[in-house]
């Protein structure tokens, strides 16, 4: 089963997502408030079944998508492959030892992302940082915890970041990660019970530039050096989510170190189980 957020002329509704429609369901009727709080239910999957209609299906091509989220604070894990690893290693020699260290730590890098109003949803737009030269999407099976830990859910989360802001010196990474339209998420959640077998869950990037393809990469969770326990429990530790949280699981497709976006590039990012999330990068001015 799959949730998302939409806009229509009513406002922003909560939907159920069908193989060709979506249709808006009525949370307060079932004294959920928000997204965030239906998402921390016990038996989600059979809470969403009996919450009610409103109105008709709408055909999917048509929906307005918001990215899936309203209350969370978004996370997100690195160098959780070797790919990310080596990657860092090459954009900053100063920092090379610190991103070898954490790949084997035992405590993994976690590190805040964006507030909900720093995410765009399917189709909205990601940005080039005014005062970055070098910059990336990072494809990334996003975990969709409840306030209490639990991995309820899985979404596409695209982790952009400014790699010459963040090789320059690893004190700069938040400003190398956070920023306004920092962090795609979407196009919905996929309940946890919905998602095919963990190693099995291939995760694939494609940039257009002008209807050419400029990058393709691919990778799959079995490249993973973390289990998603792993780094949902150091996440929670003395750290609570009243309203649960999102938790990007790093990136193990990184373009070739002479690559960077370009305004009205389109990234497209699928994950199996989950479907496609698509941006248009745009430049901060
Ligand atoms: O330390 C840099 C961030 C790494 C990251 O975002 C990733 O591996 O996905
Ligand atoms: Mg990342």
């Amino acid at each position: 089963m799959k949730l998302a957020r939409i806009r229509t002329s009513a406002g922003i509704q909560v939907a159920r997502v069908e193989e060709l429609s979506v249709q808006i369901i009525d949370l307060s009727s079932s004294g959920f408030n928000t997204l965030s709080d239906l998402l921390s239910a016990t038996n989600l999957e059979e809470v969403v079944q009996s919450i009610p209609n409103v109105g008709s299906p709408i055909a999917i091509n048509a929906v307005d998508w918001l990215p899936p989220i309203d209350n969370q604070e978004v996370w997100a894990a690195g160098v959780t492959y070797k790919r990310s690893q080596t990657a860092r290693m090459e954009e900053s020699e100063a920092a090379a030892s610190c991103y070898d260290r954490v790949y084997t730590a035992a405590r993994p890098e976690l590190f805040y992302k964006a507030t909900p109003s720093r995410c765009s949803g399917h189709g909205g737009p990601l940005r080039i940082r005014s005062d970055a030269i070098w910059n990336v999407p990072e494809p990334e099976l996003a975990l969709v915890l409840s306030r209490d830990a639990r991995i309820v859910g899985y979404t596409i989360g695209n982790d952009m970041s400014s790699r010459d802001i963040e090789g320059d010196n690893p004190l700069y990474l938040p400003q190398a990660k956070v920023y306004n339209q920092c962090c795609g998420l979407g196009p919905w959640i996929t309940l946890a019970a919905g998602m095919p077998e963990r190693s099995s869950i291939g995760i694939a990037l494609s940039i257009h530039r002008k209807s050419e393809q400029v990058f393709a990469g691919k990778t799959s969770i079995a490249e993973m050096a973390r289990e998603f326990e792993d780094l949902v429990q150091w996440l929670f530790r003395d750290n609570d989510f009243p309203n649960g949280a999102f938790l990007l699981t790093g990136t193990g497709v990184v373009p070739d170190s002479d690559f960077t976006l370009h305004p009205d590039d389109v990234v497209t990012i699928t994950i199996d189980g989950i479907g496609s999330l698509k941006n248009t990068i745009v430049q901060g001015k």
